[in-house]
């Protein structure tokens, strides 16, 4: 009986994990289907690249610890959100907003949760805008709804995200140097920002819009 109840939890689990891959195809097609639309319409594309990625085990494990949360299916389906992740790298600041929007307007999107990292920066600089999402996936025998999280940065926002995670691992530093390296980081994000404003200015001006 044992090894039976333990068989039907390791599929239960694959089959979560399956839907959750699901649900990131359906996500990942509706950008490239919107960037599509906007180089027939606009001669540009306005995202530099999607990705996506599943959460791994430990990390959904630790979440759960860290939150004191039950150590179960249930719990990780109910609790943790960013198990299937799409990351969206904009050209412009307008673009991030605009293919947020359009994502948001599809009747199939439902939304959860947004979380505007841009608009209000972490404390550490980090910025981003975050979209928790439901989406639903069509089996042979039925529809699921499953959580995505969307995560939408510029290249400066990405640029910055991608090398402060690889530096965050370095911690053997005193406290002292962390602290410095901290602030250093933070006038980075600021130096980002202005850069992604910049770019937005130099768009938005008549000159670039008479090229
Ligand atoms: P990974 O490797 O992407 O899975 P929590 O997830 O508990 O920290 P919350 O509120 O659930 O917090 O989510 P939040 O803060 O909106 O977004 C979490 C995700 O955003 C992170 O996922 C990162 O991908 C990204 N993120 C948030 N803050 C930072 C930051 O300061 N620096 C960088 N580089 N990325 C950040 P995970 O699970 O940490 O990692």
């Amino acid at each position: 009986a044992f090894d039976e109840e333990f068989e039907e939890q390791l599929l239960a689990i694959r089959q979560s994990m399956s839907y959750y891959r699901c649900a990131l195809m359906e996500v990942e097609t509706k950008f490239k289907v919107l960037n599509e639309q906007f180089s027939l319409y606009y001669d540009r594309n306005p995202i530099e690249s999607i990705s996506t990625r599943i959460k791994s085990e430990a990390s959904i494990l630790r979440k759960l610890q860290n939150r004191n949360l039950p150590l179960s299916l249930e719990s990780m389906e109910e609790n943790i959100f960013d198990i299937a992740g799409v990351r969206v790298i904009g050209s412009f600041l307008e673009d991030i907003y605009d293919l947020a929007n359009y994502f948001l307007k599809q009747d199939d999107v439902h939304l959860i949760e947004t979380k505007d990292y841009i608009q209000h920066p972490k404390p550490n600089g980090y910025r981003s805008l975050h979209l928790i999402v439901e989406i639903p996936i069509f089996l042979a025998n039925e529809k699921k709804w499953v959580k995505v999280e969307v995560q939408f940065r510029t290249i400066a926002m990405n640029f910055w995200a991608s090398l402060e995670h690889k530096l965050r691992y370095k911690k053997e530093l005193s406290q002292e140097r962390l602290a410095e390296i901290d602030s250093e980081l933070l006038e980075c994000a600021k130096l980002c920002a202005t850069l992604d404003q910049k770019m937005q200015n130099i768009k938005g001006s008549k000159l670039a819009q008479e090229l």
